[in-house]
């Protein structure tokens, strides 16, 4: 690798790891407030929502950004042996920097408390929406460029399978560009201009109907990056191979065709939008989950073979022959514990899509207990892993702590099983997510006290404890192997899998053209009266609220 595609990746790494020491602290805010443990609106001059919005944009959208982006250039330059452009990997660079910047700036300025979702009608300072446009773009500048190198491999590989890491990186990279043209609009023409006075109203549904056509592709976004490093690594670094690399590209292949057309399952209670639409959308939904089942039991599959391979027999006994806490394959431990998080993870996802099910956790602290066993679970044991990995590999540095290194996912698992737990049990209960519990509903002197979410609420916080503790190590380890004397020459070597079954080139499976016509035909059929009923049924305005009480204004006049 390059000096200068190395000091990329580094500086792509390096920046969202230290916005992320901001991130994971208000994420253990978050569960003191909640728990009741303070009855404040703010703490050191950052109030609730502007510390959940940076908990949310830092560690959801930044975070994953830049390592998508990290990651995707290390992927090309080491499957394709190609190293990305120079101008548009700096371009690309600069852009997301800048972009984050400017965005982080609004936020910890008080300017832009609008959640990592921004719908309006809450309204952010014009910097945070231009530096989130800046952000994406910069990671399209990446995506075009890879592109570009791809189409000139296949050129000269005619007849050889693409690799599967670069399948996995040009697919998620496609659904990413397609799903954020739609938030390039609600950014660049609704939100842009009201924000800086230029127009009076908004039209609230479009907006979130526009942000949910690139918000669920966007979830699909942080994870397949994980899945690569299932599918290509992982199998190796148990010790065996990958049971099917056909069906690792057939579940790639599926994702592009089902991410983006299922945003509105984020809707169901939004009176403007249509049965008709709920009702495919869901369906949608629930077929998006298939390349997540086809990759549970592929997986599953392979660790069996590889701990046969080291001498485990029987029905399960063979899993404690796995490389749970060997320091020289510490990635094994991140990526396993995210799969174990996934498990639960995908099944509450199950429960969100279900339509009569959703009404009952929708808006409920049942969501963020689903969404971090997925987002905090794979998606971020793998960043997590990975990062660590790549800064050693590309500094040419020993791991600073390996054994405190080896112990983070399973203290970050434990962690995660319990704040989820806490969440989704209270969320079942009712209690309400984006709301200063400590406030009103956990606060003895406030006449909304009631005490149903005591104990859940402390589990949340006992669980989110354990999280930040594993996160503080994790800084440790992280920023410790930077600082410490070069031992070795920089290089990139990721550990691949080879597949199980001599697989043959099956054109289909190695192509992108047919994909990304289905994939536009769907979303065509799916958002097509999507965005039609957005535009047509705008009903009256919703009550207003103060971000201080749950409850609406006008309920509190006589
Ligand atoms: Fe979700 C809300 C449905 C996956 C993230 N989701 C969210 C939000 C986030 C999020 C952030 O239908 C909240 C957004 C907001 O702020 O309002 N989600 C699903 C479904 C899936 C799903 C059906 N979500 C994800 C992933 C995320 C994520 C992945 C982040 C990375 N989600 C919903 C719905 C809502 C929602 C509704 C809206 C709720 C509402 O009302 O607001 C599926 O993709 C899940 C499929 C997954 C599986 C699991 C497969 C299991 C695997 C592990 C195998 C384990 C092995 C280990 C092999 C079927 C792959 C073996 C172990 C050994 C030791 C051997
Ligand atoms: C929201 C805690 C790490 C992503 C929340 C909430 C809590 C929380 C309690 C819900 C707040 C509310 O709805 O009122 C924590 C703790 C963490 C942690 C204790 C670790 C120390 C993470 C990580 C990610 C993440 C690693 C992603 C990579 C999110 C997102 C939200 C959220 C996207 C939603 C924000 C919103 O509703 O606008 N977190 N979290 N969190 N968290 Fe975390």
């Amino acid at each position: 690798v390059s000096r200068y595609l190395k000091n990329i990746i580094l500086i792509e790494l390096f920046v969202p790891v230290l916005l992320l020491t901001i991130g994971i602290y208000h994420g253990l805010m978050q569960v003191i407030y909640r728990a009741g443990v303070i009855h404040q609106a703010s703490v050191a001059k950052l109030d609730y929502y502007q510390g959940l919005t940076l908990h949310g944009v830092i560690n959801a959208i930044v975070l994953t950004t830049f390592f998508a982006v990290a990651f995707g250039h290390a992927t090309i330059a080491f499957f394709l042996k190609r190293e990305p452009g120079r101008k548009a990997s700096l371009l690309s660079l600069l852009l997301m920097v800048t972009g984050t910047l400017m965005a982080a700036a609004a936020m910890l300025s008080g300017k832009a408390s609008v959640l990592y979702t921004f719908y309006p009608p809450l309204k952010a300072h014009p910097a945070f929406y231009i530096g989130t446009a800046m952000l994406i773009v910069g990671s399209w500048v990446a995506y075009w460029d890879w592109s570009v190198i791809y189409v000139r491999w296949k050129r000269e590989h005619k007849e050889e399978n693409t690799p599967l890491a670069v399948i996995g990186t040009l697919v998620n990279f496609t659904i990413w560009f397609v799903c954020t043209l739609a938030v390039a609009y609600e950014v660049l023409v609704l939100l842009v201009p009201w924000s800086l006075g230029w127009t009076t109203g908004i039209n609230v549904m479009l907006a979130r109907t526009l942000f949910w056509f690139f918000g669920h592709a966007l979830v699909y976004f942080w994870l397949l990056p994980a899945y690569i490093m299932f599918y290509t690594m992982l199998p190796k670094l148990a010790g065996g191979k990958l049971y099917s690399g056909t069906a690792g590209r057939i579940a790639f292949f599926l994702f592009l065709l089902f991410s983006i057309p299922i945003g509105v399952h984020h809707q169901f209670g939004e009176p403007s939008i249509g049965r008709g639409v709920k009702l495919t959308q869901s369906l949608l939904t629930f077929a998006v989950a298939i390349p997540s089942f086809i990759t549970a039991f592929t997986i599953a599959a392979s660790l069996e073979h590889a701990a046969w391979l080291r001498g485990g027999r029987g029905l399960y006994s063979w899993i404690w022959k796995l490389p749970f806490f060997r320091k020289d394959v510490f990635l094994f431990g991140y990526l396993i514990n995210g799969l174990i998080l996934f498990i639960f993870g995908g099944l509450t996802g199950l429960v969100n899509a279900s339509y009569s099910l959703n009404n009952t956790v929708h808006n409920t602290s049942f969501i963020p207990g689903h969404f971090h066993l997925t987002v905090a679970g794979p998606v971020f044991l793998a960043i997590l892993g990975m990062s660590i990995f790549l800064v050693s590999q590309l500094t040419g540095k020993k791991i600073y702590l390996p054994a405190i290194n080896t112990i983070i996912p399973y203290l970050w698992t434990v962690g995660v099983l319990i704040f989820s737990t806490g969440l989704m049990w209270g969320g079942l209960m009712g209690e309400p997510r984006r709301t200063n519990m400590g406030l009103t509903y956990l606060n003895p002197a406030s006449e909304l006290y009631h005490s149903y979410w005591v104990i859940s609420s402390m589990l949340g916080l006992a669980g989110g404890g354990i999280m930040f503790a594993a996160g503080f190590l994790y800084f440790i380890v992280f920023f410790g192997t930077f600082l410490r004397k070069r031992s070795a020459a920089p290089m990139i070597d990721f550990p691949v899998s080879e597949s199980l079954h001599e697989e043959k080139r099956i054109p289909l499976f190695d192509t992108f053209r047919p994909w990304l016509v289905v994939m536009g035909f769907i979303i065509f059929m799916a958002y097509l009266p999507a965005i039609s009923d957005a535009l047509n049924n705008t009903g009256k305005k919703a009550p207003p609220y103060l971000p201080t009480d749950p409850t609406p204004i006008v309920t509190k006049k006589p």
